[in-house]
């Protein structure tokens, strides 16, 4: 169906002048329109949730309704009471004409439209220890704001996400194919991120035994915090919202945390080809952390505190170790464009994760100050 003939079937005021594809998702398809009338513009993001990744693509909408009002009532209720010193924002969803949450296209995908938060952007890397301070008070304020969410309300939206032991059996499983057969045995760095992979198989399970035992529990979380998922104002540089809220279920806040750090401290990207640019920045994680405790500080635990190192380690293995077996399967959850591009992503998070852990110790320094 056309994009023009889709949006229409939303309750957006205003002539449509412009639809353009807009971000850089791994996940879903995302396009910018914009609507005028005599005088004023409005921008909407227009969104096809990927149904390859999301295998109930109504539940991250119903999801998405009970956030949204959630959020929405106490953000306004802490603005009237003056609690914060800038106005934090959340995309609200745009109904139908139908008045449903979304438009079911004819092949049965999900769209939806959400507002824009604009005088705003986001980057794809970290712009320095004032950005990545703005990072962490913007993660940390979230966290805040679900805190107090009653996690009955959100559906699982993905089953096994952010589980890496469930990473490390996919990619078992994956291993066991001809086509990753094929692919390892033609490439001497495929072998090498293989055996990266089998030096570290213990860390895959340092976040869930804590669970077990008791030392960790779950709270809700976002499931993706990356660089590009945090908006700073561009008025005043500061952090104003988190958005992509798709994966927000009950889970470790430390998987934002190291997620969020894997992201904001690697000044090379996601795609960096040169390996020797890809190192952990600790002055961007000294600033990240810094904002990050300042709103969130109150409710981190001593438990808490003992596994921040573990997280860091953690989130660029897994995140790695997704891309590799999304490699060795042939490319069906990333989108990608070309046929390396995964291969490339795992190289570079494996990469981070050596650099953590050369600098372990002056990492646990900078977390025991905080
Ligand atoms: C995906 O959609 P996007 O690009 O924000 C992925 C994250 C990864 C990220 C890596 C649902 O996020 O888990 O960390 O790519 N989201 C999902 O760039 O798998
Ligand atoms: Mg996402």
């Amino acid at each position: 169906m056309e994009l023009s003939l889709l949006i229409s079937k939303f309750n957006i005021k205003g002539r449509l002048v412009a639809i353009q594809p807009f971000g850089n998702g791994n996940i879903n398809d995302t396009f910018l329109a914009i609507y005028r009338n005599t005088f004023s513009e409005t921008q909407v993001i227009l969104q096809r949730v990927n149904r390859n990744v999301f295998p109930e693509p109504e539940v991250i909408m119903e999801n998405m309704h009970e956030l949204t009002k959630h959020c929405h009532e106490k953000l306004e209720s802490d603005a009237e009471k003056g609690r914060d010193d800038r106005v934090w924002q959340m995309p609200r969803i745009i109904k139908a004409k139908d008045s449903k949450d979304y438009v079911l296209d004819d092949k049965g995908d999900v769209w939806r439209v959400i507002t824009r938060i604009m005088s705003a952007h986001a980057f794809d890397i970290a712009q320095g220890p004032e950005h990545a301070m703005e990072c962490g008070a913007a993660l940390g304020h979230f966290h805040y704001l679900i805190s107090d969410m009653d996690p009955k309300v959100l559906k699982d939206p993905l089953p096994g996400f952010h589980i890496t032991s469930n990473y490390l059996k996919n990619y078992d499983a994956t291993l066991e194919t001809q086509t990753a057969k094929e692919l390892l045995g033609a490439s001497m760095e495929a072998k090498r991120l293989a055996k990266f992979i089998e030096e570290r198989r213990d860390l895959a399970l340092c976040l869930e035994t804590a669970e077990k035992k008791g030392e960790l529990k779950k709270r809700m979380f976002h499931g993706d915090p990356k660089v590009n998922n945090i908006m700073i104002d561009d008025v005043t540089g500061k952090g104003t919202a988190m958005i992509d809220l798709d994966t927000v279920s009950p889970g470790l806040i430390h998987l934002d945390f190291g997620d969020a750090l894997r992201s904001i401290c690697n000044p090379a990207g996601e795609e960096e080809t040169n390996l020797a640019k890809v190192v952990f920045d600790e002055d961007l994680a000294t600033a990240f952390c810094k904002g990050y405790m300042r709103e969130a500080g109150t409710f981190m635990t001593d438990a808490d505190r003992a596994y921040l190192f573990d997280s860091i380690r953690l989130l660029p293995f897994e995140l790695g170790l997704r891309f590799f077996q999304d490699y060795l399967a042939g490319n069906v959850y990333f989108k990608t464009t070309q046929p390396e591009q995964n291969l490339n992503r795992a190289r570079v998070q494996f990469r981070l994760c050596e650099s953590i852990e050369a600098r372990e110790r002056s990492i646990r320094n900078v977390l025991a100050r905080l």
